[in-house]
């Protein structure tokens, strides 16, 4: 009867209201008869067209609104904004209209690192400083289709030395952050610096099982929240149609709708006005499996606080039709310009339209002249919020309908909007102060995101971005960073796992607390330090010196803080042999297989120091 009522309030037209629809009312609360109003007028009626007489599926049918009424509330604007955008969005997919018409593509400059000198360990230091007040947001959401692997990234080990998973290599790098920008601020200093870890419904209760198993890796749990993406309605044609799963005919069918959801997530859920009132400044977001990442985000942090970037974004060297985004200058016909991030399969089209006939190719350096986007943003938080205020998180969609023929008037299967994070600065006013970061790749970028099959395919000399390659990218980039502090390290071998070449480098790990900066290494390596190309070495523990160590085999060193330990000598020992695996070898565990190696663990000498005090290690 409510509900009757509540019809008769809202005044629809009796005719325009289907009679399934209609007969079924009475089954409705009043919140969702008004649901049902708006979906008519947004011309959805076709999704009743199925439902039977009243007394039949009405819990189905009752969840079927459930579900109508998390798409409407999810979403900035509502359910019938969303059809809207999408119509107007598909209408210029259909005109063929270029969401970049009338701007011409130009490389921007930005500041350019390199990596140990004094420039970059100046930016680490004014970096460090500024990280106590700083905020990491880890977008998790995404299911990792091009991976296929079937747990979820973060929980994967980000090298088989240790074992670590990016998660806990993540919390491990902001926590030594925070010791380390408090060390240099003493005495004033409440820091914790909050984690936000944006999950969907194909991770997040993973996720969630992954911190609890683990005591948040050493975390408060208060220190971490969680805020879930919902999926978005999919559309099966030009007029924005909402489309019904296949076999159900009382649930929308849904898609992600992209990394771009963090940005309204945070918007809503107050974080950003609390960490604001408790004098944060900066807001990093970063991606889910790139061991490399923390090597980049002191002195990136230091460039953003130097130059007072509002927005900064993290690049490295592109290779012409690498998966990355270009970072590109774009300059209106009007005189608009800004700096923007171009999604890797609109580079080259972009480009072709715009007097290089030759589209995405790399130029005589041997890359592409436009900075490869690494999807680490680093955002000032003032700035930040004023924006979001203005748009209330929305960031500007794109739809990717896949037509069946060259009318476009259908679809081959269903689609829905898009957003990218890295999407955030085209709303800004031209006077934000937009730039970015770029340094080697060794350095800050080794992405798992292939699978092996896919990862052997891609044009040779291109980055695998694989497990095989993220893995053997970390021992690199800690090989050339003792290397540069001085360490004599030997030469990397080439072998070949899953079909990729790779280079082998000795296996060298350290815990985030033992080094978050280049200058913290230096102080912790002193004398003639040599480790042979065959070596494997873990440090697990802050105050660990190598002084005068010769190393030829297998070192595990751990250490709880305040015990001091210098280790020196010769170790000499058969040490960890690497041995190859095949992907397909079902018998091996996934997230070993993915790699193509594991260890054989032969010989090592391993030594705990469980107690503060002052030891050396020296056999
Ligand atoms: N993600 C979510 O959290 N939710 C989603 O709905 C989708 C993804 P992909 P992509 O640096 O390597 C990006 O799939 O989108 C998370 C940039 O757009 O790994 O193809 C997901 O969990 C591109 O410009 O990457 O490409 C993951 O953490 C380039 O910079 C993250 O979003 C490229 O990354 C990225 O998702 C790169």
């Amino acid at each position: 009867m409510a509900a009757a009522e509540s019809l008769a309030k809202l005044s629809i037209d009796g005719d325009g209201f289907p009679q399934n629809l209609r007969k079924n009312l009475s089954v409705l609360s009043p919140q969702q008869v008004e649901l049902a109003k708006m979906l008519i007028e947004m011309e959805q009626s076709h999704l009743f067209e199925q439902w039977p007489q009243p007394g039949v599926e009405d819990d189905e049918k009752r969840a079927f609104f459930d579900q109508i009424e998390r798409l409407n509330s999810s979403y900035p604007g509502g359910l019938a904004s969303y059809i809207r955008t999408a119509r107007e969005l598909l209408a210029d997919s259909k005109a063929g209209k270029n969401p970049f018409d009338g701007f011409t593509p130009s490389v921007p400059s930005g500041e350019v690192l390199t990596f140990g000198d004094d420039n970059f360990v100046q930016y680490e230091e004014a970096g460090v400083r500024e990280a106590r007040k700083a905020a990491f947001v880890l977008v998790a959401g995404g299911l990792g289709e091009r991976l296929g692997y079937n747990g979820i990234k973060v929980a994967l080990p980000s090298e088989s030395v240790a074992g670590t998973c990016f998660l806990q290599h993540y919390i491990e790098s902001i926590l030594a952050l925070q010791d380390a920008s408090c060390r240099l601020v003493q005495g004033n200093c409440p820091a914790e610096i909050p984690l936000v870890i944006m999950t969907s419904d194909d991770t997040h209760s993973r996720t969630v099982d992954l911190l609890e198993s683990n005591a948040y890796f050493g975390m408060k749990p208060t220190q971490v929240k969680l805020l879930k993406q919902e999926k978005v309605a999919c559309l099966i044609d030009n007029d924005a149609h909402l489309a019904l799963e296949p076999n159900n005919k009382y649930r929308i069918q849904t898609k992600p709708h992209g990394h771009g959801d963090v940005h309204s997530l945070l918007y809503s859920s107050g974080l950003l006005n609390k960490w604001h009132d408790a004098g944060l400044r900066w807001v990093l977001f970063f991606q889910d499996t790139n061991g490399l990442l923390f090597k980049g985000i002191p002195a990136s942090l230091g460039v953003s606080a130097t130059k007072g970037y509002h927005v900064n974004s993290l690049a490295v060297p592109r290779k012409a039709k690498e998966a990355i985004g270009g970072i590109t200058r774009l300059t209106h016909k009007d005189g608009r310009t800004m700096v923007i991030n171009v999604e890797y399969n609109q580079l080259d089209p972009l480009l072709r339209a715009t007097g290089h006939p030759d589209g995405d190719v790399n130029s005589e350096t041997g890359y592409s002249p436009f900075p490869g986007n690494i999807n680490q943003l680093i955002l000032e938080l003032g700035p930040y919020m004023e924006e979001l205020t203005r748009t209330k998180g929305s960031i500007k969609e794109f739809v990717n309908p896949k037509y069946k023929d060259s009318s476009k008037t259908a679809f081959k299967s269903s689609t829905r909007l898009e957003c990218m994070m890295q999407d955030y600065p085209k709303t800004l006013p031209p006077s934000a102060r937009v730039g970015f970061t770029a340094m080697d790749a060794w350095l800050a970028y080794a992405p798992v995101k292939n699978n092996p099959e896919d990862a052997a395919k891609v044009p040779k000399g291109n980055p695998y971005h694989s497990a095989t390659s993220g893995e053997m990218a970390i021992y690199r980039a800690n090989s050339l960073i003792l290397r540069k502090a001085g360490v004599k390290v030997g030469d990397p071998v080439l072998d070949t796992f899953n079909e990729q070449e790779v280079e082998v480098w000795p296996r060298i790990v350290w815990k985030p607390r033992w080094a978050i900066t280049f200058a913290e290494v230096k102080s912790k390596v002193s004398g003639n330090n040599t480790v042979t190309d065959r070596s494997t070495i873990a440090i697990k523990g802050r105050d660990i010196f190598l002084e005068d160590l010769s190393l030829d085999g297998a070192l595990l060193v751990d250490a709880v803080d305040g015990a001091e330990v210098k280790v020196s000598g010769s170790v000499r020992n058969k040490g960890w042999i690497i041995e190859k695996v095949n992907h397909k070898d079902t018998s091996v565990p996934e997230e070993v297989r993915i790699r193509g190696f594991k260890f054989n663990k032969i010989e090592q000498l391993e030594k705990s120091f469980g107690e503060p005090g002052k030891f050396e290690l020296k056999p």
